[in-house]
């Protein structure tokens, strides 16, 4: 698995470099390569567009692999001042704080610049890279969350299905953060149930991604999971409930959100 990892990181800056101009003297010297290779790498997450934000450091005439380097130099430090994510153009290199997946940022038209980030394993990056949003919004990384509403009814099969269709997973909360995201979703969406990616089999409860449900999930409403009338093999939230998980039968057709893993 090392290997592979490996092999990819190695593969892929050798890319870089080919499409990179060589240049002369470094302004500053990189780490050296093989300590950040097993951690780190960038993906090129897209052409001709920039994260337009303010840059925290500013460096001419380097090449994109220079960059890496630099912005991996400042991983240390107060937190205003760890690069995260990088712009490129015209041999400069635009150091930056925040990252594409941070909120709600989208990437923007910049002919001739592109955009870096810093990631934390290149074998799940290079399975997200060909996906379908990392291509249409340069949100590649696994670290980057975003949930989407279907106010269409559906049983938990075919809602499943239909997340699986775009690349992505019936929402999977796991903390209170994903969970008010999920409330606010469905109050703007207007809808009183939503499926969400927990389902029972043999008695156990897993994520619709194939864990184990987290021991210490405290988003139950009030005396469930209660398998009423023995049919209830999948999980909802619902407006009654709080908002909160109610076990219920799969089969009835309710909305749903999907979660996409960039
Ligand atoms: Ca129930």
């Amino acid at each position: 698995m090392l290997v592979d990892v490996l092999f990819l990181c190695v593969y892929y800056f050798r890319f870089l470099e080919a499409t990179t101009p060589m240049t002369t003297l470094p302004p500053t010297t990189p780490p050296p390569l093989n300590s950040f290779y097993t951690r780190y790498a960038a993906s090129q997450h897209r052409q001709d567009k920039k994260l337009d934000v303010k840059p925290i450091a500013v460096v001419k005439d380097v090449s994109k692999v220079q960059c890496l380097g630099l912005c991996l130099q400042r991983q240390t430090g107060g937190k205003s001042k760890i690069c995260r994510s990088f712009n490129y153009f015209s041999r400069i290199c635009y150091m930056l704080n925040t990252y594409v997946c941070d909120g709600e940022r989208d990437l923007t038209e910049a002919p001739g610049w592109s955009y870096y980030d810093l990631v934390d394993d290149f074998s799940k990056e290079a399975k997200f890279m060909v996906s379908k949003q990392c291509a249409s919004k340069g949100k590649c990384s696994t670290k980057c969350l975003k949930f989407k509403l279907y106010k269409t009814p559906l049983s938990w099969q075919e809602a499943h299905a239909a997340c699986r269709e775009e690349q992505a997973y019936l929402a999977m909360p796991k903390n209170s953060h994903d969970h008010e995201t999920l409330i606010m979703l469905m109050k703007k969406g207007n809808i009183l149930q939503s499926w969400i990616g927990v389902r029972k089999r043999d008695g156990i409860f897993y994520y619709d991604s194939g864990g184990l449900l987290l021991a210490n999930n405290t988003m139950w409403g009030p005396d469930q999971p209660n398998d009423s009338g023995g049919t209830q093999q999948c999980v909802q939230m619902m407006s009654e409930m709080d908002y909160l998980w109610n076990d219920f039968d799969c089969a009835r057709p309710v909305g749903f959100v999907c979660q996409y893993v960039w």
